[in-house]
């Protein structure tokens, strides 16, 4: 089933000019990149984007992490897209990822863990849709 999934690579990692070895990973992993863009998010849009975190302990701190640099949007279509994503991002946690997932390999902690990525079909169609209109989508 060839499905589209969301991703963030965050501002840990576009601090450290990681985008392009995430990418690599992505597109290696036979991820087709369908969109991109480079921002800086506001509190406001973080705030949007997370609101299912909304009641979390670590929702503020998380806002703070997610507007403190840019950070890469980007749609990703391929064969079961988001659980591939997933598979290849590893746990939110780097300290439980598995070896060789993006996560263990560039991830700093459990906050400023590199990329975020869809966790279901739902989720995915609202995230794209937060930070993509459909001009901006080639697949
Ligand atoms: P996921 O990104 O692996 O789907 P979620 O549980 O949906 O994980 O959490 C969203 C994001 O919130 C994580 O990627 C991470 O940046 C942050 N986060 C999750 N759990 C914690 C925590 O216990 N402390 C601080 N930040 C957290």
């Amino acid at each position: 089933m060839i499905q589209k999934t969301f991703s963030i690579i965050k501002p840990d990692a576009t601090a450290r000019n990681l985008e392009g070895k995430i990418l690599a990973r992505i597109q290696d992993a036979g991820l087709n990149v369908v969109a991109m863009k480079k921002i800086r998010m506001t509190k406001e849009q973080a705030e949007g984007f997370y609101y299912v975190h909304k009641e979390r302990p670590f929702f503020q701190s998380l806002i703070e992490f997610m507007t403190s640099g840019p950070v890469v949007c980007s749609v990703l279509e391929g064969e079961n897209a988001i659980e591939n994503y997933r598979a290849i991002m590893g746990a939110t946690n780097p300290a439980d990822a598995a070896e060789g997932t993006i996560r263990k390999e560039f991830a700093e902690n459990i906050e400023a863990n590199s990329v975020h990525g869809s966790d279901a079909p739902e989720t995915a169609q609202y995230e794209i849709n937060y930070f993509f209109n459909n001009l901006e989508i080639t697949g």
